[in-house]
């Protein structure tokens, strides 16, 4: 809970649509990128700044949320809940949406800038508000689909060096069961995960089978992106811990999920629950459960990254999860000094107050493709 007693009446939100140029090329089953579009959120309030990533991509491949619905749902929706309240807590922010339906990346980006102005008032690192609990985080990595198993090698060769706790490779049909055979046979018994995207169907459950011999850490959302049911019967039928990840967007699904065993596992993304709060609320849920959980990725900018450290600092955060430098994504990145992993696959918890990352604004400037800023104080609530 909050510690001083802090109110925080939001004054300004800006709101920028941006993109940057990938490293390198992310290939998923659903398709590959080049680039990452993405929105920023400033918050403006008490004399601080708070900062928020809406994970929304350009198309609405892997969630239905685009970057220009995200727009949408913020400007005409999302501001107008915010304007003239005051907020006693980040936990108030939530809730204040719930009459607009879904759209929990763009409700998500709001409630984590506001999280991250809190952090501020109060001069606290965000992870102390969240309830984290580790200085550190473990990190792991994500290889999208390659041209070649031998590309897909070399890819692993170099984050295995860098020091990674565990390699995710992403699959799809025609790239999968010798994929994982070559890992194996090259990295031996590495800790290793796949991730279809929900790329499959029940009647590839013999096909999945497969992959049981590989003694895999888990394979992340086989089926469709918001089936539950069919993830129940696909489990009866393989050994290798299901992991659900696009299929989590509420709480509520989650303990659906576990109690009919769709999963033995949970990927936590901030973005697909709508913040924080809602991450907290399906964290401890977990816990109670026994399922242990790890925080996913969405390509972010250090801005949504540090975001992500901070709640990957809580106790079940027990597996390493897709949070990895900021130079394998972007370089430079909207932050200085870039996040880094050191040599032991850690990455450390930031302590300065807020999100604790320093935003280069000249570099948000060149990313920025639209702006626009409300004042919220003119602003008719709704
Ligand atoms: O399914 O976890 C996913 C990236 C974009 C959309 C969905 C996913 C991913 C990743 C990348 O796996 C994780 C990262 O390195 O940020
Ligand atoms: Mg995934």
């Amino acid at each position: 809970m909050v510690f001083r007693e802090v109110k925080v009446r939001i004054d300004r939100l800006e709101l920028r649509l941006c993109r940057l140029p990938l490293v390198s090329f992310f290939e998923t089953s659903f398709g590959r990128s080049y680039d990452r579009t993405f929105l920023l959120i400033k918050l403006t309030g008490e004399g601080h700044d708070g900062w928020g990533e809406a994970v929304a991509e350009a198309n609405p491949y892997y969630s239905s949320e685009t970057t220009e619905t995200a727009w949408h749902i913020i400007t005409e929706f999302l501001t107008p809940r915010l304007a003239g309240r005051t907020f006693a807590d980040p936990r108030e922010i939530f809730p204040a949406l719930r009459s607009v339906r879904g759209h929990n990346m763009a409700k998500a980006a709001v409630e984590m800038a506001a999280w991250d102005l809190f952090a501020k008032a109060q001069g606290q690192p965000l992870s102390r508000l969240l309830g984290g609990t580790r200085e550190r985080i473990a990190s792991g990595v994500s290889i999208g689909i390659q041209d070649s198993l031998e590309q897909l090698a070399e890819k692993i060769e170099r984050e295995r060096a860098a020091g990674y706790q565990r390699i995710k490779i992403k699959i799809k049909p025609g790239w999968d069961i010798a994929a994982v055979d070559m890992v194996r046979a090259r990295f031996g018994k590495i800790p290793l995960m796949v991730d279809a995207n929900a790329a499959y169907t029940l009647a590839d459950a013999g096909h999945l089978a497969q992959l049981d011999q590989y003694d895999l850490m888990m394979i992340e959302q086989p089926l469709d992106y918001d089936d539950v049911s069919d993830h129940v019967e696909l489990q009866r039928r393989i050994k290798t811990p299901i992991c659900l990840d696009e299929s989590i967007h509420t709480v509520r699904i989650a303990r659906d999920a576990i109690a009919m065993g769709a999963c033995r596992i949970i990927n936590i993304k901030p973005g697909r629950v709508g913040g924080h709060a809602e991450s907290l609320r399906l964290h401890d849920l977990c816990a109670q459960h026994g399922i242990p959980v790890w925080h996913g990725g969405m390509l972010e900018t250090g801005i949504g990254r540090a975001h992500n450290i901070h709640l990957a600092s809580l106790p079940n955060f027990t597996l390493p999860g897709d949070i990895a430098a900021s130079k394998r994504y972007y370089q430079p990145d909207l932050i200085e000094p870039a996040i880094d992993v050191a040599a032991d696959g850690t990455i450390p918890v930031p302590t300065a107050p807020g999100i604790g990352v320093n935003i280069v604004q000249d570099r948000v400037d060149r990313a920025t493709l639209r702006h626009v800023s409300i004042d919220c104080n003119t602003l008719t609530p709704a």
